[in-house]
């Protein structure tokens, strides 16, 4: 049984599948289940899992059985990135630096050294000298791609070796289908309410994006916004499914990202990330009587805090229906 965290982004799609490919190779009678906890959210994770015919099952409606091996990609149990940890992974591959609950985990190779886990699992392959279709080469390429593509590049050699070597073995007219999804009208609709909603400190823009209709859009609108030119920080929040989400990102190396989220959801939710790039969550039915209002007042407070701003208020980052300024 492979796992990864809630909401799998393509490197855990596609570790998935090198996995499959690794135990199908050298164990073929083994069965093997893809699993997806909660759901496949951005347009370009759509078209990867539809144009690559990702088979998964829904976590839920898979049933913990002892004799089965869950191995997990990408993350690791007790991290606050699935929905249930009720099974201990026997394997766990992973490159993030939020440790886990590892006791009881057979096997672990995590390397947070590394911009994917598909490069680990690249890796594996080459070193197995398991067969890469086309298919799985694309999947591991856009794997690791989506995770190294911002700048500064979170990239080590060992990444760029594995997205070399896959280069000619991919599809690219698959791999540019991928990069350019079609996008739904809410995708629109959640970016102007986000415009509408977000405010300047300083060189920080902090939003709110309101209610989500899916949940990695908090994390594309950070992407989005720490590409203004007068900021060097980006933090988003939006409600999905009962959870707060939250996004931050930074535009230097040593941004200290997943520290800045962990201080301010520091007992009220669970975060975790890079230097330049952290999401968290806080459950929504915990707040104690507090209103979602005082929730966003708090986390303000305690992010403004971290980053060392004095400033109480900030500007609303647009006008209602701006006057674009002449070059
Ligand atoms: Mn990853």
């Amino acid at each position: 049984m492979l796992v990864s965290h809630v909401n799998p982004d393509p490197d855990a799609l596609a570790s998935m599948l090198g996995i499959q490919a690794l135990i199908a190779a050298k164990m073929p009678d083994k069965p093997v289940q893809l699993t997806v906890d909660g759901m496949i959210a951005r347009a370009e994770n759509q078209a990867m899992a539809d144009l690559l015919q990702i088979p998964l099952t829904p976590i839920e409606s898979v049933s913990i059985d002892p004799d089965v091996a869950f191995v997990m990609v990408d993350s690791q149990p007790h991290t606050g990135r699935r929905a249930s940890e009720a099974a201990t992974p026997l394997i766990v591959l992973d490159h993030h630096e939020t440790l886990g609950v590892l006791e009881g985990v057979g096997f672990l190779d995590i390397r947070p050294n590394l911009g994917a886990t598909s490069t680990l699992v690249t890796g594996y392959l080459l070193e197995q000298d398991v067969p890469v279709s086309r298919r799985l080469a694309t999947a591991l390429l856009y794997g690791i791609e989506s995770e190294v593509s911002g700048y500064p590049r979170e990239a080590s050699p060992a990444d760029d070796g594995a997205l070399v070597w896959l280069f000619p073995r991919a599809d690219k007219d698959l791999l540019a289908r991928i990069r350019n999804p079609k996008l739904p009208y809410t995708y629109f609709a959640t970016f102007q309410h986000a415009l509408a909603n977000a405010f300047l400190y300083r060189d920080a823009v902090i939003c709110w994006c309101g209610p989500v209709t899916q949940p990695d859009m908090v994390s594309e609108l950070a992407d989005f916004f720490i590409r203004f030119d007068q900021v060097a920080w980006a933090i988003c929040a939006g409600s999905f499914d009962g959870l707060l989400k939250i996004s931050a990102r930074s535009d230097h190396i040593g941004g200290h990202c997943g520290e800045v989220l962990r201080a301010a959801v520091d007992g009220l939710g669970t975060a975790g990330g890079h230097d330049k790039r952290a999401g968290g969550a806080i459950k929504l039915d915990t707040m104690n009587g507090q209103s979602l209002d005082d929730l966003l007042h708090i986390l303000r407070g305690r992010i403004l805090g971290q980053l060392n701003i004095t400033e109480e208020k900030g500007h609303r980052l647009l006008e209602a229906c701006p006057v674009i300024p002449a070059p």
